[in-house]
């Protein structure tokens, strides 16, 4: 978890050890190099209990080393605090979409807008996907995808 500040994202997959932490550590990176970061509280989360407690995915950490994007995170679970607290909840599939909308639409004073992360790709590839079962190369395309998001969702909101 970074600095607070007035603006604040969660990144949201099934089991925060893959995709999620990895869109946290680049849009923290591109945020710092921007000099905002201080502006913005990032963190990412669960949809499922799966791997709550775990680190990243050590094929996820070798793409980030190589990227020299730092990355360090504990997988959580995403809460009802979480739908109240973050001004965005973005995701990476339609499957996480509807899991959230279905925590979501229980929550009372829901602030967080929740969106698709790939959203925001000007190469408009929407979804994010899994690379749990995937190789190396699709941690690479997972991290691509996460550049082009971030570098465009900071953008749209500066
Ligand atoms: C309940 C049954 C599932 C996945 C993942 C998949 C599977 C993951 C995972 C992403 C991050 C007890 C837990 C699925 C972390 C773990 C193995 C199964 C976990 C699934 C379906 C298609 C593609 C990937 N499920 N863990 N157990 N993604």
């Amino acid at each position: 978890m970074a600095a607070s500040g007035s603006k604040s994202v969660l990144f949201v997959c099934l089991g925060n050890i893959c995709r999620s932490p990895i869109a946290e550590a680049v849009f923290r990176k591109i945020a710092t190099d921007a000099g905002v970061v201080d502006k913005w509280r990032i963190d990412s989360a669960a949809t499922s209990t799966y791997e709550i407690g775990s680190p990243p995915d050590h094929r996820g950490l070798d793409c980030m080393k190589k990227h020299g994007v730092p990355m360090s995170h504990v997988a959580r679970q995403v809460t009802s605090d979480d739908f109240m607290k973050f001004d965005f909840i973005l995701c990476m599939d339609q499957s996480n979409l509807k899991d959230l909308n279905d925590k979501g639409n229980s929550v009372k004073n829901h602030k967080a807008k929740v969106e698709l992360l790939g959203k925001y790709d000007p190469q408009k590839k929407l979804i994010i996907r899994d690379p749990y079962y995937g190789s190396d190369e699709d941690f690479e395309t997972v991290f691509e995808q996460c550049q082009r998001c971030c570098k465009a969702f900071l953008e749209s909101n500066s």
